[in-house]
């Protein structure tokens, strides 16, 4: 068998913003340089220090799709994506390390003043705006709670404010969104990082080139933890 590397490099896929900025640090600590900042260039396909590492910058609900089908050996992707993507997908996906980026959490939140437990007591059948209508299902399907979900794509705290749902399904970190908006988080779903995911076939085929870069992923992100 050759030992020879193919001639596209290892692709990785990247959104702008919170998972580029908190990506950029694992990178370094694996030895690798970004040769363009997204939020500055245009340029969609970036070089790295490693000649044979390129990133592209997708967006963040696009990650999966780019390493699902091979067009990028791997990718970042919060778990709120992954949830959403799998619930339409069959699996290319290899997801071995969490990073522990870009956490949150997912929760309900309702209108200040809206009494959530006494509509659930009640088994009033709640409106329900939200992004992330996999996870929103699952978790009031097992709570026993019927919900009428409000696929809605993004700015869900507005919902509640002017009558179109009784409650979202959204991601929160600081809370300052839900403040601002005079809305309360009444219960967690769950804690949201981001993971690293790998094309399963890229995993067997370049996996020599890959085992490196995963290595250093793993490593950097414990001690992003510690
Ligand atoms: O923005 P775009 O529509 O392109 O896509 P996106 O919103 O999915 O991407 P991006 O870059 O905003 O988020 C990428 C990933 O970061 C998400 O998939 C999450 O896994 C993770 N993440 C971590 C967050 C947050 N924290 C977060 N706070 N994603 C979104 N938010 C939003 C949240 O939806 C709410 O509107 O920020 C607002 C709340 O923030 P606080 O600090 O006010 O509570
Ligand atoms: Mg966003």
């Amino acid at each position: 068998m050759s030992t020879q590397t193919t001639a596209r490099p290892l692709t990785m896929a990247l959104s702008k913003g919170r998972i580029f900025e908190e990506t950029l640090p694992l990178l370094e600590a694996a030895g690798i340089q970004v040769s363009e900042d997204p939020e500055k260039s245009r340029k969609l396909i970036i070089g790295t220090s490693n000649p044979n590492l390129r990133l592209i910058i997708v967006r963040a609900s696009d990650v999966p799709t780019y390493v699902e089908y091979g067009a990028a050996d791997l990718g970042i992707a919060g778990k709120d994506v992954l949830i959403e993507h799998a619930a339409h997908h069959s699996g290319g996906l290899y997801s071995p390390i969490d990073l522990n980026i870009a956490r949150c959490r997912l929760a309900v939140a309702v209108k200040n003043g809206f009494d959530y437990p006494a509509a659930v007591r009640q088994g009033a059948r709640l409106r329900v705006a939200t992004k992330y209508v996999t996870a929103a299902r699952e978790h009031f399907a097992a709570k026993g709670v019927y919900v009428d979900l409000i696929k809605l794509y993004g700015s869900m705290e507005l919902a509640p404010l002017v009558g179109l749902a009784d409650a979202i399904v959204d991601l929160v970190s600081t809370g300052n969104t839900l403040r601002a908006n005079d809305l309360v988080a009444v219960e967690d779903i769950m804690p949201i990082s981001s993971r690293l995911i790998v094309n399963r076939a890229a995993l067997k085929t370049r996996h020599a080139e890959l085992q490196p870069l995963l290595d250093a992923f793993e490593v950097a992100s414990r001690k992003a933890v510690a």
